[in-house]
């Protein structure tokens, strides 16, 4: 694979960090990363959330081309206590956990290519440092990712990584915030990073939007190859910190005996924002497996 040819003589520590290798870059990898951040910078404000769009300003992140992570940690560790640090891709689970357990953001050092422009099934640095940086500047999503890093690292104890893992979907990658105006807004890295879907979440009838709900969430089956079919909405975060901050153990006991959803279902119980208008022609599709 060429993009394994480009890493291959990295030198890569026990916990899959390496230092960036700036040098690397081409040109083109720097257009691309400016192509990318201009294209989001046009169609975000309005559509991201607030906390996400003060996070990008005080980054300081510039469109210029693929930013230096040290850089972007001393700034970010200033604000929250975060850094970044640099991997070949994705990570082993309990390595990942790890490291957001120890307050650190594993970003990938490479950049897509400009064929993949819209679609890229792993994330690369765009994703990792558009997507999810400038939430880790806020004092609340901080804290929630760190905490979320130790519940991974005793899911994993417990057998229950798969429903953890839907938490992090449905909340970090893909998640909606109703702001206090009323406004409907993007939270999720995996919206942030993509022009598409970032129309797509909130402009579109076809999804459901339903209000968050933890142990809703964690039996809820995902889709990777395909828009979301749901997005959770939560009010705040510190809703979402609070409804997150109880032992897990007893929920995971709970989760046992009850039945996953499917991405596309929508349950009695379910308080719904918006209805999609897809799913009842939609019966067809079956789920792809998740986490
Ligand atoms: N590694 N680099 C990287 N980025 C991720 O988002 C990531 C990972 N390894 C595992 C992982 N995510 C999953 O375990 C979580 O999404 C639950
Ligand atoms: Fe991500």
């Amino acid at each position: 694979m060429a993009l394994a040819a480009r890493y291959d003589d990295l030198v890569i520590r026990p916990d899959h960090t390496h230092d960036q290798p700036r040098d690397r870059y081409t040109p083109e990898d720097h257009a691309v990363w400016r192509d990318l951040f201009r294209r989001q910078a046009a169609l975000l404000p309005g559509r991201a959330c607030d906390e996400f769009l003060a996070g990008l300003k005080g980054l300081g992140v510039a469109s210029d081309g693929v930013p230096d992570f040290e850089r972007l940690s001393d700034v970010l560790e200033q604000a929250t206590g975060w850094r970044i640090v640099c991997v070949p891709g994705l990570v082993p689970d309990d390595i990942f956990f790890g490291h957001l357990a120890a307050r650190r953001f594993p970003v990938t050092w490479w950049i897509r290519q400009r064929a993949q422009l819209d679609y890229l099934q792993e994330p690369d640095c765009f994703h990792d440092i558009y997507g999810h940086v400038p939430l880790l500047m806020n004092p609340v999503f901080a804290d929630y990712m760190q905490a979320y890093g130790k519940g991974g690292l005793k899911a994993a104890g417990l057998n229950a990584l798969h429903h953890l893992a839907r938490l992090y979907w449905y909340t970090v990658e893909f998640g909606l915030i109703e702001q206090k105006n009323g406004d409907l807004r993007i939270y999720g890295s995996g919206i942030l990073s993509s022009k598409t879907e970032s129309i797509f979440c909130l402009d579109s009838p076809a999804p459901n939007r339903i209000r968050f709900d933890l142990m809703r969430v964690m039996r809820t089956r995902y889709r990777i190859d395909t828009f979301q079919k749901t997005y959770f909405v939560i009010r705040s975060f510190d809703d979402l910190f609070n409804a997150t901050r109880p032992d897990f153990t007893p929920l995971y006991a709970q989760l046992r005996g009850q039945p996953d959803f499917t991405a596309a279902d929508i349950a009695p119980q379910d308080d719904v924002v918006t209805r999609g208008t897809l799913n009842a022609t939609d019966g067809g599709w079956g789920d792809t497996a998740d986490a």
